[in-house]
């Protein structure tokens, strides 16, 4: 049997870096580490291939040699999932597909050949039984989780790792908190899954082995949701797998009380983490108690967003407008906010119900919903009636990415999170791309952008004050750039 993995390609967001990986003459910031992991539970006999058509092209005759496209989605990638089930119907290529965009919405498929959805490790077995037996059906899902310590080690050697920015890796699936708004807890549930020690180690002894240096992204939902076994077992394990080496900075997904637990930030930063994200959401405490949020209640969280900069991990956050609770001052408190914060990345959205969300079931309930959703929650747009004015909610939200992405606050930003921020004590491992991209930098940003003055100035300050924090001075400087284009076609 010939299986041919299918990528779509995402359009030009926020989170696809796009603008930022020119400089690193790189094509995508992460693998499709679903589909990688799906080929690790195919026979192994059959013959496996991979297209992600973020990195390459899909050509007609990748598709003609695969018995099977296996196709996975986010619901950002519809536009290109579509096109690729178009062309395989036009080939007379059968396709099965998988994934979150699938899972959430699969009536809108009725051309795809099968679908099976939710977590593979449950629902492709009985698929590939039926299949040998010549029976197989249109649709397998469950309401079951798998124990993930049986899920195999992604084939990431279907990759052609060149071409990317950052490889991935999973620790856990699940989020012990129920936001509204988030449907982490439908697709993953709430308590979290988690992979031994060994199984983590095992997975970098193999990126490690086929020469993988730069950084690695903990895709999960909520790296801190079990911490007895992060402390005791997992993080040592990590911090033991580091010596010696150089390069493969780590990054994930956490909740704010990280903050709160010194022990867990000090060795998370041992064993080479120096990003996390984190789900600020809103300085507003009505908006906080709306959408049950109650970890971020009750707590300064400049505060706290500081603490975890000092001791040594850059916090990414997510912010929401458009909450009942919001009144039009929420956009200046928001400017504020991100801008006292320190926090350079800062995705803004305006409130959006995804499917299999209690936010979704409310705005059903009470006829605020709206039909389909771009997938994107930076593009500006949401699939739900908000109170608040829709004008007025445009409009303050093109205020807020206008000044927080304007080359004078962001550069302002990017002092005050390096003035905070403890440098990394991780071996650096050079890599010429990233030397290149400052010549590249000093072009595009320093002589020819429109933030030059700004961008000598963060380049001064940084070797005078920051000296080891010149390379991530540079590589916050290319961000700024990618969300500003970002914005400037989407938004504003
Ligand atoms: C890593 C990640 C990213 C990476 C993408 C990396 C990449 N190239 O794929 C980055 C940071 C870029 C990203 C961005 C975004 N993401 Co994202 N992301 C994730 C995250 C945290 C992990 C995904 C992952 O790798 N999981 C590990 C693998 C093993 O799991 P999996 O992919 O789900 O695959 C399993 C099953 O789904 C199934 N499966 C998957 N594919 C297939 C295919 C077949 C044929 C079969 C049989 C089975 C199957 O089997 C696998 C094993 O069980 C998920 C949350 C989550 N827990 O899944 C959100 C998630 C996928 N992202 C989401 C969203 C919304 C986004 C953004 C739109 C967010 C934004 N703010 O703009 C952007 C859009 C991307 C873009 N470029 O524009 C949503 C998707 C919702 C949806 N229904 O589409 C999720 C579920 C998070 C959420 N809270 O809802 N994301």
């Amino acid at each position: 049997m010939k299986i041919l993995l299918v990528y779509p390609e995402f359009p030009d967001t926020f989170w696809s870096f796009r603008h930022a990986l020119k400089f690193i003459r790189k094509r995508a910031g992460a693998p499709p580490l679903g589909l990688l992991t799906v080929a690790a539970m195919l026979p192994e006999e059959w013959e496996t291939r991979l297209v992600d058509a973020n990195v390459g092209r899909l050509r007609d005759e990748d598709l003609r040699w695969a018995d099977y496209v296996f196709l996975s989605a986010m619901v950002v990638q519809r536009a290109s999932a579509r096109e690729v089930i178009d062309r395989c119907r036009e080939l007379g290529v059968k396709v099965v597909a998988g994934g979150p965009l699938f899972t959430g919405d699969p009536e809108s498929f009725d051309d795809v050949d099968h679908l099976v959805l939710n977590e593979a490790e449950i629902t492709l077995p009985p698929f590939l039984a039926d299949l040998e037996q010549g029976s197989a059906k249109r649709m397998y899902s469950t309401s079951e989780f798998p124990n993930i310590q049986e899920t195999p080690a992604p084939r990431w050697e279907l990759l052609d790792l060149r071409r990317y920015a950052s490889m991935a890796i999973q620790f856990s699936r699940g989020c012990p908190y129920d936001c509204e708004f988030c449907n982490i807890t439908a697709l993953f549930g709430r308590r979290p899954r988690i992979k031994t020690a060994e199984q983590i180690v095992s997975e970098l002894d193999t990126l490690y082995a086929l020469g993988w240096r730069s950084g690695v992204f903990f895709v999960d939902d909520n790296f801190i949701g079990n911490r007895r076994a992060l402390k005791e077992e997992v993080l040592p394990a990590l911090i033991e797998w580091r010596q010696g080496k150089a390069g493969l900075p780590f990054n994930t997904e956490v909740s704010i009380n990280l903050a709160d637990d010194d022990e867990l930030m000090d060795m998370m930063v041992q064993a080479g983490f120096n990003t996390v994200f984190v789900g600020i959401e809103t300085p507003d405490e009505d908006s906080l108690a709306e959408c049950n949020k109650f970890q971020n209640r009750g707590r300064d969280l400049v505060e706290s967003v500081k603490r975890i900069h000092r001791a040594g991990l850059q916090v990414q956050g997510g912010f929401i407008v458009g909450f009942d609770s919001d009144t039009p001052s929420i956009f200046e408190r928001q400017i504020d906010f991100i801008q006292r914060s320190g926090i350079v990345t800062a995705m803004v959205g305006l409130l959006q119900a995804p499917y299999g969300t209690r936010l979704y079931e409310r705005m059903e309930g009470e006829g605020r919903l709206l039909k389909g959703t771009s997938g994107d929650n930076v593009d500006g747009s949401t699939n739900i009636v908000p109170k608040m004015n829709m004008d007025t909610l445009h409009a303050g939200y093109k205020r807020i990415l206008s000044q927080i992405y304007s080359p004078k606050m962001y550069y302002e930003r990017c002092k005050t999170f390096l003035q905070d921020y403890e440098p990394p004590k991780i071996g650096v491992y050079l890599d010429i791309n990233y030397i290149l991209a400052f010549f590249r930098s000093v072009y595009k940003l320093g002589i020819a952008g429109v933030e030059r003055l700004h961008y000598w100035q963060l380049v001064l300050w940084t070797l005078f004050r920051r000296p080891k924090l010149f390379p991530l001075a540079i590589t916050l400087a290319i961000y700024g750039y990618h969300f500003r284009q970002v914005c400037e076609l989407h938004v504003l």
